[in-house]
């Protein structure tokens, strides 16, 4: 199994490249009024009717939508990329979606591994075009989840946080965040979003970005052979495999059938229990989350809730210069 190293330089804000290795993510400003417009436009003239509960683009049967949505989403998101990133690629661009009802609720994930984790990060922007609720499916994360262990993660293999699927959400915090800004988050960060209860839709954009150099690899695990029970088969795939992965929509437990096997890899199946949970947060968890008027209020001034520095520690006078070139530069 791989080790983590530290992350290499991405975001061209010190501070944020700081944060995002920190809690596995941040929130930032992404479309102006007119780009959030655009990508409703672009969502509404693209999308298929028969779309239902949650929808990611990337797993629509019509190439036409993935290649369209893919190109219109790189090219509205380019000015920001180029104002946030340095030394990257951008991979793809997707809707996520959720129509009104239950069946647009996403349980407890990580998402799948895309590169070598070991050296490089997959990275989300996931930005929103309307108002997050609790009635309209805002997204939950668990701050700092992307560290808890190396993974190597796909629709095969268990995630680490199957034992205890309800009891996590107690530690997980939601992020109400307003139309036009953008979570951008590390892809082995714990999250998930209830359902959107709303009578609106749901559209969220998500382009996927990482280090310049990385290239493409995906994972599969086969359960019902016992001499995989260690073992993980990773496979490499070349940039277009975003858009052109028929199995996203069908047979995505399967075996992939397109990239090139790198061979069996070892791998410890890591599993956390409540009393990791607890050990780790420092505290017994809550019942599972109710979030109050006042919390979702704190939220949206205070989004990152996170930091655990006294006041001393987050105020020394070389943050205080550095947040005011940042505030001057931004
Ligand atoms: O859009 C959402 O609510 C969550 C999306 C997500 O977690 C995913 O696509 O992996």
């Amino acid at each position: 199994m791989f080790e983590f190293k530290p992350m290499k330089r991405i975001f061209k804000n010190l501070q944020q490249q700081d944060e995002f290795e920190k809690n596995g993510f941040i929130i930032v400003d992404f479309y102006t009024p007119e780009e959030i417009e655009e990508v409703k436009n672009l969502y509404h003239n693209l999308h298929p009717k028969d779309e239902v509960g949650f929808f990611p683009s990337a797993y629509s049967k019509d190439k036409k939508y993935r290649e369209t949505t893919d190109s219109e989403l790189k090219r509205i998101g380019h000015r920001r990329f180029n104002e946030i990133f340095q030394d990257f690629q951008v991979i793809n661009g997707c809707f996520i979606v959720k129509s009104p009802g239950e069946s647009s609720y996403l349980h407890v994930h990580q998402d799948m591994t895309l590169v070598d984790e070991s050296e490089y990060t997959g990275i989300n922007v996931w930005t929103t075009t309307v108002d997050l609720t609790d009635e309209n499916g805002v997204l939950y994360a668990l701050p700092g989840s992307h560290r808890f262990y190396p993974t190597y993660r796909g629709h095969t293999l268990p995630g680490f946080y199957d034992p205890v699927q309800e009891e996590i959400k107690d530690y997980m915090i939601p992020y109400y965040i307003k139309a036009g800004q953008a979570i951008i988050f590390d892809q082995s960060i714990v999250h998930f979003s209830p359902p959107n209860d709303s009578n609106e839709v749901r559209i969220v954009s998500n382009v996927y970005l990482t280090h310049q150099e990385a290239t493409f690899r995906i994972c599969y695990h086969d359960k019902t052979n016992p001499d995989w029970k260690n073992k993980v088969e990773l496979f490499e795939q070349d940039l277009s495999f975003m858009t052109n992965y028929e199995q996203f929509g069908a047979n995505i437990y399967d075996r992939p059938k397109m990239g090139k096997s790198l061979g069996l890899f070892d791998y410890n199946f890591p599993k956390l229990t409540i009393e990791d949970l607890e050990n780790k947060f420092k505290k017994p968890r809550l019942r599972t989350n109710t979030p109050t008027k006042k919390a979702q209020e704190n939220q949206a001034n205070n989004p990152i809730q996170s930091d655990s520095r006294t006041f001393f520690e987050k105020y020394t006078p070389a943050n205080i210069v550095r947040e005011i070139v940042n505030r001057i530069k931004n």
